[in-house]
């Protein structure tokens, strides 16, 4: 009886009373408590003895043993508190928060790297005045051919490798996916009037896929039409816009060239990014880059939105986004743009800029 862990005796009072300014732990301390005053405890036990005795005894011992039990009670507490003030300094010493430790790094995302092409380009455009304009991927033959001076019968039109929506025959408009940005400045010809700068950036389709082409891609276009509109002012806003995009200056050249929705029409150059004209491997030792395709609208295209290349001709221009980006960026595939490797995206990619 009152023997618990510890305590292998029933414990004396007195014998209690002294080891309790010396005990070591809380637990120790609990130990004794319940050796003396729990259920079982010494002191417990005592009492509910007290009443087999003799009446006569059983006053002055009940008042002994209560008086014990006080003692005890209080001398517990007082060793418990001191304990409990010794292991807060314990752990306010050992278990400090170092809040020097770096947080543990969180996952963010990146933009892709034609993303952030496509925002580059379209920052630079800005800048030289043109403002953004959209049209559907799903274009009707009239806005992706027609309209763009390839009629029906033009040979031009199988050098695009079209996408075609429904049976040839079956409708009167004929769905294509779109194979160029182009009808996007078409319905700017057809409700805006000039002057006006126009950018259209998005993706446009084709039947081709291998090294250097895939079946999706993306254009950015642009087209300006005001009064006094010269080839002159084209190759200005090129060159400008090509340093802005770049970052910087690199001499241009302008190639005569053919495309149906322009005349005269011309294709630029600009020297190579890498060797800066002296030749190399992605140059193909010719020290120029062959960048865009532009020139004045053909009167045609114009005669869509009722213009007069006299009164008001305007000149446009289309480059491949793939192209801009490889360039910039030095990536030697295009097919890593869309193959979805973490590590090619991690490398190129930029981190969002979080909405304001
Ligand atoms: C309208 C009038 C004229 C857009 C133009 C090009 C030249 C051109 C190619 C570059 C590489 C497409 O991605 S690519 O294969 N584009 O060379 N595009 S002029 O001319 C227009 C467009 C719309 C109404």
């Amino acid at each position: 009886m009152g023997r618990v862990k510890g305590y292998t005796q029933p414990m004396d009072f007195a014998q209690a009373l002294q080891s309790i300014p010396a005990l070591p732990s809380l637990a120790a301390l609990e130990d004794l408590r319940v050796a003396t005053l729990g259920l079982n405890g010494t002191l417990t036990l005592q009492l509910k003895e007290l009443g087999a005795l003799p009446p006569a005894e059983r006053k002055a011992k009940g008042a002994e043993l209560n008086q014990q039990k006080q003692q005890l009670a209080e001398a517990i507490a007082a060793r418990k508190a001191v304990l409990e003030a010794a292991e807060l300094e314990r752990r306010l010493a050992t278990e400090r928060v170092d809040i020097t430790l770096p947080a543990p790094a969180q996952p963010v995302g990146k933009l892709h790297p034609l993303t952030v092409a496509k925002e580059e380009i379209a920052a630079a455009l800005k800048t030289l005045g043109f403002v953004h304009a959209y049209g559907p991927e799903l274009e009707t033959d009239d806005y992706n051919f027609t309209k763009l001076n390839l009629p029906h019968h033009h040979p031009a039109r199988q050098d695009q490798d079209t996408f075609y929506l429904t049976p040839w025959t079956a409708l009167k408009d004929k769905y294509v996916l779109r194979t160029q940005t182009s009808n996007v400045q078409v319905r700017s010809l057809e409700t805006v009037a000039p002057p006006f700068r126009v950018m259209g950036i998005g993706r446009v389709f084709r039947r081709d896929y291998d090294l250097t082409h895939t079946p999706q891609f993306h254009q950015v276009e642009g087209m300006m039409v005001e009064e006094g509109t010269t080839f002159a002012h084209m190759a200005g806003v090129l060159s400008e816009f090509l340093r802005l995009f770049f970052g910087q200056q690199l001499k241009t050249r302008l190639r005569p060239h053919y495309f149906p929705f322009t005349e005269p029409s011309a294709e630029l150059d600009m020297q190579c990014l890498f060797c800066k004209g002296g030749g190399c491997k992605v140059c193909k030792n010719t020290g120029w880059l062959e960048l865009l395709g532009c020139g004045m609208v053909h009167r045609n295209v114009l005669a869509v939105g009722g213009l007069n290349p006299e009164t008001t001709p305007g000149f446009a221009f289309g480059a491949g986004v793939e192209r801009l980006a490889m360039l910039k960026y030095g990536v030697p595939d295009l097919r890593l743009f869309y193959e979805s490797h973490g590590q090619f995206l991690r490398q190129f990619g930029q981190a969002p800029v979080a909405a304001a």
